[in-house]
């Protein structure tokens, strides 16, 4: 037999592409050169640097599926998902501001936009030069986006958008938001408008005071009679499954790296425990240690394994969208669970930002609740299995 390679258990790194492990490396080099010496400011500051953007897209970072003519990386499910998980080895904020940009702004723009948005704007976003933000949730509609009352009204050469999104990450920095809203021209459907900036009567206050992703910048996005020209209404997407469509494809990157930030935890935890000495021993010598070390490991290589799957899948176009809530769900709620036991493992150094271990555990807070909370995607799972709705 071989040797077992405790860092990658069951062999992921052979499963890839050689163009798959050059990303990973090419997005890790990046990630630890670049991002990890800035994020301890950023974080404890609550700033987030908006040339982090256009360095991404230098390296070909932001719309890593989207086609090669419209400036995208042209690449498959599976290298989107490894940066992803380089990224949020670093701070799940980063990875935030790239899945939005990649996955809840190019996306739709390539998969329901016009040829004209798309060669408008997708070379922009893909390089950086432009930053995007992607406006489903409401004050008051969180978990039920088709409950929403933002509202678009035909008027003379396009459409009048009011209401109130929230929870918007890269709202304040966006020059162009993907707003979704319910058009009385179409039957009240929800229907995808690209807002840019500069419109009258869109605004993106900043939400201050966050304890979690303090490295991404979150807002609001307040639509007062905005006028929306015809020509940016996305033509090609209608009713909830267009908005869920773009779900799917962040769900899945944020299944890779929510295990990225817990790896981090857990190398961590591995190397704290073996240099810190208690009772004349390292930490790792004792039993109870070494159990959290092996749950760690053993729940983040059958994280990666379930979510390379998903990836070939999703790349072959054998997937629905009950596998990606089983791996965002599962990968999302065990590395929020390794990121505690990491903290604990570093005793009082544990709640020190230096540690990086406690930033992650609250960052996966968030990644726990948004796009789709960890108990939505059990009902979403729990209809699939009953064909019993449980949520109205
Ligand atoms: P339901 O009846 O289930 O479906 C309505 C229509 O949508 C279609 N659909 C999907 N289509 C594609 N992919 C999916 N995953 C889909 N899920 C549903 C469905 O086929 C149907 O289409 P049609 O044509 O028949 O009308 O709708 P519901 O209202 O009962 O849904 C309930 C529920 C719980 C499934 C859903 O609302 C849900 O997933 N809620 C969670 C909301 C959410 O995820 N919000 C995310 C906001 S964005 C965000 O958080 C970005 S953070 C990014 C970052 O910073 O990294
Ligand atoms: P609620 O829906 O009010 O849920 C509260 C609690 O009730 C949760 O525990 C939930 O699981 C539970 N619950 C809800 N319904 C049921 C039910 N039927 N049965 C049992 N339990 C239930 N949204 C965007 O559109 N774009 C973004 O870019 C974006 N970025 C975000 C960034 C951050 C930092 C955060 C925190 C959120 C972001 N969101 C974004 C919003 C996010 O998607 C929502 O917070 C999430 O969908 C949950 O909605 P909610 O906060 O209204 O909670």
């Amino acid at each position: 037999h071989s040797s077992f390679n405790w860092e990658d258990p069951l062999l992921l790194s052979q499963q890839l592409t050689s163009e798959e492990r050059q990303i990973a490396e090419a997005a890790r080099a990046y990630c630890q050169q670049e991002l990890q010496p800035r994020v301890l400011s950023a974080y404890r500051e609550e700033r987030f640097d908006r040339e982090i953007m256009t360095e991404m897209g230098e390296l070909g970072l932001l719309g890593a599926t989207v086609a090669e003519e419209y400036g995208g990386a042209g690449l498959g499910h599976v290298a989107y998902g490894l940066i992803a998980r380089e990224v949020e080895r670093v701070d799940s904020g980063y990875r935030s501001a790239m899945s939005v940009q990649s996955s809840l702004v190019m996306y739709p723009i390539e998969a329901y936009g016009s040829e004209e948005q798309k060669q408008k704007y997708l070379p922009k976003l893909a390089s950086g030069e432009m930053v995007g933000c992607f406006g489903l949730t409401e004050p008051d509609h969180g978990s039920d986006p088709g409950s929403m009352i933002t509202r678009a009204k035909k008027v003379d050469g396009g459409y009048q958008l009011s209401g109130q999104k929230m929870w918007i990450t890269n709202s304040p920095i966006a020059d162009l938001a993907v707003v979704w809203a319910k058009s009385e021209a179409h039957d009240n459907k929800i229907r995808g408008f690209i807002v840019e900036r500069g419109t009258k009567g869109f605004s993106t206050p900043k939400i201050e005071g966050k304890l979690s992703l303090r490295a991404s910048i979150t807002g609001e996005i307040v639509l007062d009679e905005a006028f929306v020209p015809e020509e940016n209404l996305l033509p090609n997407a209608s009713g909830l499954s267009g908005p869920f469509g773009c779900l799917n494809k962040a769900r899945f990157g944020i299944a890779w790296g929510s295990l990225g930030a817990a790896e981090f935890c857990w190398h961590a935890a591995r190397q704290y425990t073996l240099d810190r000495k208690q009772f004349g021993r390292p930490l790792a010598a004792n039993q109870l240690v070494q159990l959290k070390l092996a749950n760690m490991q053993t729940e983040i290589t059958l994280g990666l394994q379930a979510a390379l799957q998903v990836g070939r899948l999703m790349d072959s176009g054998n997937w629905a969208p009950e596998m990606v809530s089983l791996i965002k769900r599962n990968n999302c709620g065990k590395s929020l669970d390794i990121a505690r036991v990491a903290r604990d493992m570093h005793g009082g150094n544990g709640i020190a930002d230096e540690f990086g271990v406690m930033r992650h555990m609250v960052n996966l807070e968030t990644v726990n609740t948004y796009e789709g909370t960890h108990d939505v995607h059990a009902l979403i799972l729990g209809r699939a299995q009953t064909d019993i709705q449980s949520f109205f």
